[in-house]
């Protein structure tokens, strides 16, 4: 193997056809994914509602509780874990909880209808993933971001967490059924 030493001044010599070719392409990519970034906020909509409040961890969790009080119509298990399964009338405030280790509680929603959907977390940051959906979301203690939802396809969604938490991180799971 021998190795071609570098001619002196190669930094002025012209440059190859191919290689302006080359550089041509990554520069009207770079100029095109750079235009694609802001447009995509008005022509994707998957943008957040851009609502969200400052709440502390304990005020929220009381706020979920009393949500999972009013409208939990069952109970579902999974190993050691229990979620309430909760159905609250179309266009109300609904409220999930991020916390070490699940996403609580499994929400049963009506396909076509708007809900207001509190996201946050009761402990330490966690990742709210909708599947199959590819939907992600940050639950961060102290905040509650509101998305205003109106699912359109009847059926389950798997909900996981995409943030390390913590020991059992990787079996945090969660919940929405939509009918
Ligand atoms: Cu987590």
């Amino acid at each position: 193997m021998s190795i071609t030493p570098v001619p002196p001044g190669w930094w002025k010599m012209p440059l190859h056809k191919e290689e302006k070719i080359w550089i041509s392409i990554a520069l009207i990519w770079c100029i095109a994914i750079t235009i694609a970034m802001p447009a995509w906020h008005f022509v994707g909509q998957q943008n957040s509602s851009q609502e969200y409040y400052t709440i502390s961890a304990e005020d929220y969790n009381t706020l979920a509780e009393d949500f999972m009080e009013k409208y939990k119509t069952g109970t579902e298990t999974a190993g050691d874990w229990e979620w309430d399964v909760v159905t609250p009338p179309p266009g109300s405030d609904i409220f999930l909880r991020g916390m070490q280790w699940k996403w609580d509680p499994i929400l049963k929603l009506k396909k076509g209808e708007t809900y207001r959907l509190h996201l946050s977390s009761i402990d330490v940051l966690h990742g709210l993933s909708i599947h199959p959906l590819n939907m992600n979301f940050e639950a961060v203690p102290g905040w509650d971001y509101v998305l205003t939802i109106t699912p359109t396809q009847a059926k389950e969604y798997r909900i996981i967490c995409n943030e390390f938490c913590g020991a059992d991180h990787h079996g945090m799971i969660g919940k929405i059924i939509v009918e």
